[in-house]
């Protein structure tokens, strides 16, 4: 069973659905595996409360991510194109998506972030530290999630998951997103002064790697779609995390768990909206391929099997609402 959220919220062509919510403190192991199995494979989606990452580290690397978007545009261009890893503003990936956000994608090993920090900021040491715990930190939330996946699966290596994330290969980012407030709308434009007012800030997706963890400043905008295609807002929350299963954990496990395809809406007239979100990759040389415990006559492998890089690479041919995995299915 999982745990939904009090006070369900409810909006035009959207659903009144509770949250799942993990409490990582419950001393019962079981049970929080059980749940959090329970959780992605409904929605591939749940909050954890209770996570253990400090209060101090994510405040750290709110205003690391702060003072760099107010940097005059000039400035944030130092931080490179995007494309791989730096300063990108509207324009998502390589094939045309647009957002009404700028980001900041990095590299999560210490050497890369060392050596982009001078360019980022004006205290290249406060940069570089901010971003080596927080990343730790969340990376450390990420392996215990999956080892209380892989303990929920019955899988024999427990660690099989989060192994690939631990991996010093591994090709884990971090990327901040600001979706600046609308000081002035246009009388045309009638905004909700809290709300999200439905223009889409970051477009519908899945993510490719293997597990997500989101933290967003207080300001609403994240929505997850279920399985019928109704989105639902997911209320902003930012003493706790989110995490979202992403393609790869969906072709480890066959299929059981479901990446959750995701969007945020753009423009809160009152503030901006951040989010820090990490995402759990594993090396570009390992194998996706489903785990042979996901594989049985009855169930045989959906995916043909495929490395991080070989999937990483298609991912970037395509366009951001793609639905990816396919492309890797046995028909
Ligand atoms: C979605 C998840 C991460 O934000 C990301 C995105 C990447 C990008 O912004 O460059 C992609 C997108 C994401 C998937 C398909 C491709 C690549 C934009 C895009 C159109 C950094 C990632 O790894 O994949």
């Amino acid at each position: 069973m999982v745990v939904p959220s009090p006070s369900p919220i409810r909006t035009k062509k959207t659903k009144a659905v509770g949250i799942p919510t993990i409490d990582l403190s419950n001393y019962n192991r079981s049970k929080l595996s059980e749940q959090i199995v329970e959780a992605c494979e409904e929605y591939g989606f749940f909050k954890v409360v209770n996570h253990g990452v400090p209060k101090e580290v994510i405040e750290r690397m709110e205003a690391q991510g702060a003072d760099f978007f107010a940097k005059p545009a000039m400035e944030k261009q130092r931080a490179g194109p995007a494309c791989p890893f730096g300063y990108g503003c509207k324009n998502i990936g390589r094939n045309g998506d647009m957002g009404e956000l700028e980001y900041l994608l990095l590299q999560t090993d210490p050497l890369s972030v060392s050596e982009r920090s001078n360019a980022i900021s004006n205290e290249p040491t406060k940069f570089n530290c901010a971003v080596n715990d927080y990343t730790e930190a969340v990376k450390e939330l990420a392996c215990e999630i999956l080892d209380l996946v892989g303990e929920g699966l019955w899988v024999s290596d427990k660690s099989v998951f989060s192994r690939f994330i631990r991996d010093v290969q591994s090709d884990s980012i971090l990327r901040l997103n600001h979706y600046p407030a609308v000081k002035d709308p246009s009388p045309k434009q009638q905004l909700h002064p809290y709300g999200n007012n439905n223009r889409i800030g970051f477009g519908e997706h899945s993510d490719p790697q293997i597990l997500t963890i989101l933290r967003s400043n207080n300001v609403g905008g994240l929505q997850i779609s279920l399985h019928d295609g109704l989105w639902v807002p997911v209320p902003p929350d930012p003493n706790h995390f989110f995490v979202m299963v992403g393609d790869a954990l969906q072709a480890l496990t066959n299929g059981r768990l479901v990446s959750v395809r995701h969007r945020a809406l753009a423009n809160s007239v009152m503030k901006p909206r951040m989010s820090m979100v990490y995402f759990g990759a594993p090396p570009l040389n390992a194998w996706m391929s489903p785990l042979p415990e996901m594989v049985s006559p009855e169930k045989p492998s959906l995916y043909k099997p495929f490395t991080w890089g070989e999937y990483k690479k298609a991912a970037y041919t395509t366009r951001l609402g793609d639905s990816r995995l396919d492309h890797f299915k046995i028909n």
